[in-house]
């Protein structure tokens, strides 16, 4: 078993770094331990628009709305729903932030969600997100009919071609499972207020999808009864209505490490509709230059999976969240002990590491699989990468005098 401390990984690493290794431009650098939670200047963007909506500046952007004063969300109705009351710019009504901010004093919520896009291996990151669920802000319009769906978009730089679109089935806005997170309009990330690459000033999450649902720069909602969806990321061959898979993904490790030190691999991986049971890693020495396992290579069904160490969950949660902050306040836990219902919670992600001693010198190469709570090994049971990706990913390095 792998009896190993986080303390022990840590310590690996900095000694495999230790290692004098050539290196030029052009070769992966190994990846830092990540924290908790993922702090703005490491989450990555995958932010579309000419200019990118969070480079505008001064007057570009107060008149994109998305300054916190300007901000304004429209909600509306097509021709084919009916809808009591709606908000818009025109009517001069349209919701501000300070509204927004009020309703989330009685009814914000806050929870634990990794930001991950359906084409991007790893998650972009692991964030706090706090904000009003979207049934609440939508109950502001009264009695609804034919409504069948929730379209969305944000600021797109007023140009058509530049709009990127989401949408949602009116059941999954207004209901959700007990214990599950509801759709919800963010404006606070890891306790700050939400920066404009992030999305802000508001930004929609959707809790259990890929980034491309979690529309940043949010300035309309519409209420529709054509039930079909209308996704941009849709028209890209995306599955739109695909909930994030629980996958491993494999850190890019040191090239060297010297003979007799301990190898430490680590990861990070998100527990996704499926949930996480456990993380495998498959150790492979070989030779010569490193070659791509052909999917129906023999080399699969021979291979011995071998467990991994999930890291438990923070003992202090105070240092681990924002200042001020309780984990008894956060959606997943449990309001009286301030523990995780679940470890590790779904749809966030938790850091994972092997260690590997005694490896004699030579060329080895390490895979890691989630396997989920149905028992089913990634990148089953929806291998299609269409629906999201979650390869098997393998990384190499050498051990060596
Ligand atoms: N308005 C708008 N929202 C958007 C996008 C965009 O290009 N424009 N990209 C989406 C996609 S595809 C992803 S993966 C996530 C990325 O979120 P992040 O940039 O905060 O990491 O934002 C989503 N929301
Ligand atoms: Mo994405």
């Amino acid at each position: 078993m792998n009896g190993h401390t986080r303390r022990d990984v840590m310590k690996a690493g900095l000694a495999g770094l230790a290692v004098p290794s050539p290196t030029s431009a052009d070769e992966p650098k190994q990846t830092p331990a990540r924290p908790f939670l993922t702090p703005e200047d490491r989450f990555r963007d995958v932010s579309r628009g000419s200019p990118l909506p969070h480079t505008l500046k001064g007057d570009a952007l107060v008149a994109a709305r998305l300054t916190p004063e300007t901000w304004r969300l429209e909600i509306v109705a097509d021709e084919s729903a009916k809808v009591a009351k709606t908000f818009s710019l025109k009517d001069e009504n349209a919701i501000d932030l300070q509204t927004l901010q009020k309703m989330g004093k009685t009814l914000g919520v806050k929870f634990l969600k990794a930001m991950q896009c359906l084409n991007i291996n790893q998650p972009l990151g692991q964030g706090l997100w706090e904000g009003v669920p979207l049934r609440d802000v939508l109950g502001l319009c009264g009695k609804l009919n034919n409504v069948r769906r929730i379209f969305y978009h944000g600021f797109h730089n007023n140009d058509p071609k530049q709009i990127f679109r989401s949408s949602l089935s009116y059941t999954q806005v207004m209901e959700a499972t007990p214990g599950e997170l509801p759709v919800f309009i963010a404006y606070k990330l890891n306790g700050e207020p939400l920066s404009l690459e992030r999305g802000g000033p508001v930004r929609m999450v959707v809790p259990w999808a890929y980034g491309f649902k979690s529309i940043k720069w949010l300035h309309r909602i519409t209420f529709t009864n054509d039930y079909k969806i209308n996704d941009t990321y849709a028209e890209q061959n995306n599955d739109p209505d695909s909930p994030m898979k629980t996958a491993a993904y494999v850190d890019v490790p040191a090239k060297k490490y010297a003979t007799g030190s301990k190898v430490a691999i680590r990861g990070v991986a998100v527990a996704g509709l499926s949930g996480l049971k456990s993380i495998e890693y498959w150790l492979r020495s070989y030779e010569g230059e490193p070659k791509e396992l052909a999917e129906d290579d023999e080399a699969w069904a021979k291979a011995e999976w071998k467990p991994c160490r999930i890291d438990d969950p923070p003992t202090d949660w105070k240092a681990a969240l924002p200042a001020g902050m309780s984990s008894k306040e956060i959606l997943g836990f449990d309001p009286k002990t301030g523990k995780p219902a679940t470890w590790p919670l779904r749809y966030s992600t938790v850091s994972w590491s092997a260690l590997l001693e005694g490896l004699k010198p030579g060329k080895y190469e390490v895979r890691a699989r989630a396997v989920d709570l149905n028992g089913i090994a990634q990148p089953e049971p929806r291998p299609y990468q269409k629906s999201g990706k979650n390869p098997i990913e393998v990384r190499r390095f050498e051990v060596a005098e």
